[in-house]
């Protein structure tokens, strides 16, 4: 697939004004307040006036068993630090405990960040915008029947089941730190969808996501895996993640992509291990964007809560077009961003455990991996371009330099102290490392963007029950097909349909050389008229008036929805 030069993007955005209000307990590394801090600093940048904002509505209990077992949402609903006790005497505990603890407003919080994902995807569908943008999502963990490493509802894998409504072929990239093994394991069996993980492997939680990991059954070889060892930085990173992406999207021809943007894999974060700055993350956002076909954008983990905000605000400027000032602009959490109140994230000293041989090896166990998968569903082939053989480490472009910190240091805000517990949060030097057992002739396509609607598809889907090493027999739906094993460990079936779809044309304007190319700027349909008024007021595109703005910049009535699902006003109660 073509990488095109770089056109302007629709974007649409998804944030709740109560999603930072919820807590996962004072020791615990996850604060959703980080959403908050970037939803901030993303109205104090002006980056609204370039993308539409919108209020998710929350997923409702039929939404969520979509892919969730019916008695884990009960759970869910139902428990709270009060009863827990009481209702795990009588019930399993669903994996609720040290890292997915009970806290109050567990479920409320999850359907938040799982209605925006499904909201995103839908705007996708509809064609209302090219990127959309949940970073309070990206739940990558949470199992049908179990929460696991902080996530309880994986709105990846619903968002996901929406797209497939749509779009023939999904493509999954996880930049997080962590293996992305919910969503992983959620298609495994699957070639609608191709998840590509990028992580830490080796005695650090989940402790899957091996190289030969590839997938199982239609979906062997549309799972990814790149193992890292610590330390990884930008040069590096790019060195593998760009040739492995242009693999990828040449075999496999997605019509969209969801990119998963864990901000733990930045360095100095409090459970990550590698040296990633702000440019090195953001250029999986870049990258992937060259391909100019719609993206979804969720967050995911991230412990140096200051560094997740600068680097999803960041990355929401990469989306839009929209190159942001160094300087940070005033916004309410200031005082996090000293002392130099900077955007930048450097990279830091740190040693880089992964040797050319082991990156070349990797590298080449995942071309073999996509030069053995059969035909995706309607991908036609074509021969490959030379270019996709190159060695890893043939071109040596240089980074670029960094620039330099220096900022004096300014006014404060006041801050709930639990808030800003970056000592507690942050620097510390605590890693995720426990044990963990270890579960353990070239093709290339065209593929032009057609998206016709087929809403019967929905119904079609029958989703099995994906395992888990800790299922137990009485946890499992009774109709399940026996499961074949994936190292050593039971799996899982979804009946994912093949589209009855003409296959694709090719298309003489969709180049089939793979590469980067220079960006060149386009046009971008944005209405400037689109702005968030000095008293607080949103303005929408049509000149309408959305209820009062608060200070977080979202409105504080709700709105209802114009007819026929229109959202009038940019932003939306239900769908
Ligand atoms: F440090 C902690 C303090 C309190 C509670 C939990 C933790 C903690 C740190 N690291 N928990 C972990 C990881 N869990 C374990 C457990 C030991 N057991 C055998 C498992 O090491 C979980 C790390 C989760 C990472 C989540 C994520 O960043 O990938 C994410 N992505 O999207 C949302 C979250
Ligand atoms: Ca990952």
């Amino acid at each position: 697939m073509a990488t095109g030069p770089a056109q302007k993007h629709r974007v649409s955005y998804y944030y709740h004004e109560d999603v930072g209000n919820f807590h996962y307990g004072p020791q615990h590394p996850m604060k959703p307040h980080r959403i908050r801090m970037t939803h901030n600093l993303v109205m104090n940048y002006g980056l609204y006036k370039k993308m539409e904002i919108y209020r998710p509505s929350r997923a409702t209990f039929a939404e969520l068993t979509k892919f969730h077992s019916d008695d884990y949402m009960e759970f869910l609903q139902r428990v709270t630090p009060d009863n827990f006790e009481e209702l795990t005497r009588s019930q399993q505990k669903f994996n609720v405990g040290e890292d997915c603890p009970v806290f109050e407003g567990m479920y409320d919080f999850s359907t938040l960040s799982a209605g925006g994902s499904i909201s995103a995807a839908q705007n996708l569908i509809n064609d209302k915008s090219d990127i959309a943008i949940n970073w309070g999502g990206g739940m990558h963990h949470a199992k049908k029947c179990e929460a696991s490493g902080f996530c309880y509802v994986n709105d990846i894998v619903l968002g996901i089941l929406e797209l497939l409504k749509n779009y023939q072929r999904v493509l999954y990239v996880d930049i997080d730190v962590h293996h992305g093994d919910g969503v992983e394991e959620a298609f495994y069996s699957t070639d609608r969808v191709m998840t590509v993980s990028f992580h830490k492997y080796g005695e650090y939680f989940p402790g899957t996501g091996d190289i030969n990991d590839v997938g199982h059954g239609d979906g062997k070889h549309y799972a990814v895996n790149f193992p890292l060892k610590d330390g990884i930085d930008d040069s590096t990173y790019k060195r593998i993640f760009q040739p492995v992406m242009r693999h990828v999207m040449a075999f496999y021809q997605p019509e969209v992509i969801v990119l998963q943007c864990g901000a733990d894999s930045l360095a100095g974060d409090r459970l990550g291990c590698f040296n990633l700055s702000l440019q090195g993350h953001g250029m999986a956002v870049e990258f992937m964007k060259t391909f100019n076909i719609p993206i979804m954008m969720l967050g995911g983990g991230g412990y140096t809560i200051r560094n997740v905000s600068r680097a999803w605000c960041y990355e929401t400027g990469l989306a839009v077009g929209e190159e942001l000032d160094d300087e940070l602009p005033y916004n309410d959490y200031y005082q996090y961003f000293g002392p130099n109140y900077r955007l930048d994230i450097p990279n830091n000293n740190m040693d880089n455990r992964n040797s050319r041989e082991y990156l070349e090896r990797m590298h080449m166990k995942i071309v073999e991996n996509l030069r053995n998968m059969p035909a995706a569903p309607s991908v036609q082939m074509h021969a490959i371009p030379s270019d996709l053989d190159r060695n890893l480490f043939e071109s040596d472009e240089e980074e670029d330099p960094e620039e330099r910190i220096t900022q004096s240091m300014s006014d404060m805000h006041r801050i709930p102290s639990t808030e800003l517990s970056d000592s507690e949060d942050e620097g510390d030097n605590r890693r995720n490392h426990r044990d963990y057992g270890r579960r353990s002739s070239h093709l290339v396509s065209i593929n032009p963007r057609a998206r016709p609607v087929n809403p019967t598809v929905a119904r079609l889907f029958t989703i099995d029950s994906p395992a888990t090493s800790s299922f137990t027999d009485e946890d499992r739906d009774t109709d399940e097909q026996p499961r074949p094993p994936r190292n050593g460990l039971a799996t899982h079936h979804h009946q994912l349909p093949r589209f009855a779809r003409p296959p694709p044309q090719p298309d003489s304007s969709v180049s089939s050389t793979v590469g980067l190319e220079d960006e060149a700027e386009n046009g971008m349909d944005v209405d400037e008229s689109d702005t968030l008024s000095q008293n607080g007021a949103w303005i929408s595109n049509g000149g309408q008036r959305a209820p009062p703005m608060m200070a977080n910049g979202i409105a504080a009535g709700e709105t209802t929805r114009g007819d026929a699902g229109e959202d009038a006003l940019h932003y939306e109660t239900g769908r």
